[in-house]
């Protein structure tokens, strides 16, 4: 079996409902949800001018690779209604793959862990909650780590 960590995320419609369909979709098509961290409202990266995204990490456990699971993925983002337009535009519903078991992807259409991580509050937060000791397999630091290092201050709140 794998790990995975993922990133749900989302900024447009009904955010709450999004990430829940997300969450149960993943578990029906792609493996079991092992841990899930709470909501968190968090300011768009990238081009801040839109609403603030909702975002969630959760881990499962998979018997699909991780090629199997972009793929997968790829296939509920657009199920959702995931329209991919501009890079950093508003979105109904995003899944990321963070890390995957201790492995290394370097693919034109999946890199794993993912490149930007260490460098995303609104990513380390979320995770830190649900994995604050697993050790990144590039920086060996854990998260808690990269998440004190990170220099990233854009908000992010849980959801009460
Ligand atoms: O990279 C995932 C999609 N995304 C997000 C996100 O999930 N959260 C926040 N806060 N900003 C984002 N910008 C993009 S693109």
């Amino acid at each position: 079996m794998n790990i995975a960590y993922l990133l749900t995320g989302g900024n447009l419609g009904d955010r709450v409902k999004n990430l829940n369909d997300a969450e149960q979709v993943l578990n029906r098509q792609c493996g079991t949800v092992i841990k899930k961290s709470s909501l968190y409202e968090t300011a768009a990266w990238g081009n801040t001018n839109q609403p603030a995204f909702l975002n969630q990490a959760i881990a499962i456990e998979t018997k699909l690779d991780a090629e199997q699971l972009i793929h997968r993925i790829l296939k509920i983002e657009k199920n959702m209604g995931r329209i991919r337009k501009e890079k950093y535009g508003p979105r109904l519903i995003d899944i990321d793959i963070l890390l995957f078991n201790n492995d290394t992807v370097d693919l034109p259409f999946l890199k794993i862990p993912h490149p930007e991580m260490q460098n995303r509050r609104f990513v380390l937060i979320p995770l830190a909650e649900i994995a604050a000791e697993i050790i990144h397999p590039v920086l060996h630091k854990s998260i808690s780590k990269l998440l004190t290092e990170c220099k990233d201050e854009s908000e992010v709140k849980k959801c009460p």
